[in-house]
């Protein structure tokens, strides 16, 4: 089986850049196939994917769906993926975790779009209050992991950065109000050379890929 990766729209798909920031790091040779998403049941991603999601993953025989499990699938392969050591892998796992099962209000209100300016726009009380949590998990992780770089756990971008480079990613588009600490975080995602490309990736879609309602939240 030849290695794929399946991808939704750069622009649109969260969940995406996970898993497309995960391949790469751990520098798995896989094809990378964009589908345009139609902003849910798009029926080119449920004839593709088991799960009708994306990111999904053909490799070396296996065959991986949902962001946390292609984490751990390339972590068994590259395992420099998680920080070294007991109590820093599992803060790494934990935050990861959280980010996989929750944020909905942050996600919800503030749906990531790598090309438009929204700031000021989305912020209402769950949204917020998600911020709030993710202020304190980055602020925690970074003062207890993070002294040896910009990262969560310091000079090394690794699985929980590229959970939460999504949420960064809507954090810039959005501008909420952000603690200095977060803000330099943010400031050092976006730097990342893969989140860079990925921007890049989204800058060259076709304009017809772009979807009425993530363009004209302003
Ligand atoms: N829990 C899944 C979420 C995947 C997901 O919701 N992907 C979206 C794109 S961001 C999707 O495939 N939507 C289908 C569609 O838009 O048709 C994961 O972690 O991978």
């Amino acid at each position: 089986m030849a290695a794929k990766l399946y991808l939704g729209t750069a622009r649109y798909s969260s969940w995406s850049l996970r898993g497309w920031l995960l391949v790469r790091l751990a520098g798995l040779q896989a094809e990378e196939v964009f589908v345009p998403l139609a902003g849910g049941d798009s029926p080119e991603v449920k004839k593709i994917s088991p799960s009708g999601l994306v990111p999904y993953l053909e490799h070396d025989g296996a065959k991986v769906w949902e962001s946390l499990a292609i984490a751990e699938y390339c972590a068994d392969i590259s395992p420099a993926l998680w920080p070294a050591g007991r109590v820093a892998k599992a803060r790494a796992r934990s935050i990861a975790a959280e980010m996989h099962s929750g944020f909905r209000g942050l996600r919800m209100a503030m749906p990531m779009n790598l090309g438009r300016d929204y700031a000021g726009l989305g912020q209402n009380p769950e949204s917020l209050a998600d911020i709030a949590r993710i202020e304190v998990i980055w602020a925690e992780t970074r003062a207890q992991f993070g002294a040896g770089g910009p990262y969560l756990f310091g000079a090394g971008f690794n699985a929980a950065d590229a959970m939460y480079a999504p949420v960064v990613a809507r954090l810039l588009t959005y501008a909420p109000p952000l603690s200095a600490g977060a803000k330099a975080y943010c400031d050092a995602v976006r730097a990342h050379p893969l989140v860079a490309e990925w921007y890049a990736i989204a800058a060259k879609e076709p304009r017809s890929w772009q979807l009425e309602k993530y363009e004209s939240l302003a």
